[in-house]
């Protein structure tokens, strides 16, 4: 009778251990094979690094070298990347990509309006990018300083000064009271202006500068910017 009692015991026991184990399996979601294809830069994949990172979920970070694009690109779903592997299958668009991520992450928003308040931010920086992008693709350098110039005292001060009073607003968020993907898309981009513009650019947004900081500390964010590959170059297409 005793031992049938400790024999009970112990199989109940086994059975909450494995449970516990089986929810931080999938809560790391380890159980499933990623493979992120992407240029050796940031560009429209660097969001999605972040939200591994900060998730600490492995992945193979495929940095595509020059040479082998022509070809791969004939293999991915548009001809175009990020391409994320799921267990072998690939996916194609970027922020198609990092809302699915987020939300196994728990950062896509604690409720529906969070969640299209992600959305909202993440499509306008992508504006804003496109903006900051068209500098660099113009190439008579006459019209260049003409684009350089609207962006730099029109547009970017426009967006910024809006964000960074969403930010204030938040507590120091862009969206609810804690973390999102949207914050990730945040601190990528703040900081690619850093890098373009010196480290000034905030200056005159001390909120932003603050998000792009605190998710900048995050530690699994901190450890991946710490072995981040420098820069290769960007195949011309
Ligand atoms: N909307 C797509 C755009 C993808 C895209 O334009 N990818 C570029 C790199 S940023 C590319 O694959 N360029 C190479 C090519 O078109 O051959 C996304 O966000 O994923």
């Amino acid at each position: 009778m005793y031992l049938h009692f400790l024999l009970s015991l112990f199989s109940f026991c086994l059975v909450g251990y494995v449970f516990d184990y089986y929810k931080l399996f999938t809560m790391t979601d380890n159980n499933h094979q990623y493979k992120l294809l992407y240029f050796d830069v940031p560009g429209r994949a660097e969001h999605i690094r972040y939200l591994f990172a900060y998730a600490g979920v492995e992945y193979e970070d495929y940095r595509i070298q020059k040479e082998k694009w022509p070809e791969l690109k004939r293999t991915m779903p548009f001809g175009k990347v990020p391409v994320l592997e799921i267990d072998g299958k690939p996916v194609a668009q970027s922020n198609a990509i990092a809302r699915y991520l987020a939300k196994k992450f728990g950062l896509a928003g604690k409720n529906e309006w969070e969640e299209l308040q992600c959305d909202v931010l993440v499509d306008t920086l992508g504006d804003l990018q496109a903006s900051v992008t068209q500098v660099m693709k113009e190439p008579d350098p006459i019209k260049r300083e003409e684009v350089r110039a609207k962006v730099t005292k029109e547009e970017l001060p426009f967006y910024l000064s809006k964000f960074e009073k969403t930010v204030k607003e938040n507590g120091g968020f862009s969206v609810g009271n804690d973390f999102t993907w949207s914050d990730l898309v945040f601190a990528v981009l703040l900081d690619q202006f850093e890098t373009m513009y010196g480290k000034a650019a905030l200056n005159s947004y001390p909120a932003l500068k603050g998000l792009k900081d605190k998710v900048h500390n995050i530690p699994g964010i901190r450890s991946y910017l710490e072995v981040r590959p420098p820069r290769s170059p960007m195949p011309r297409h």
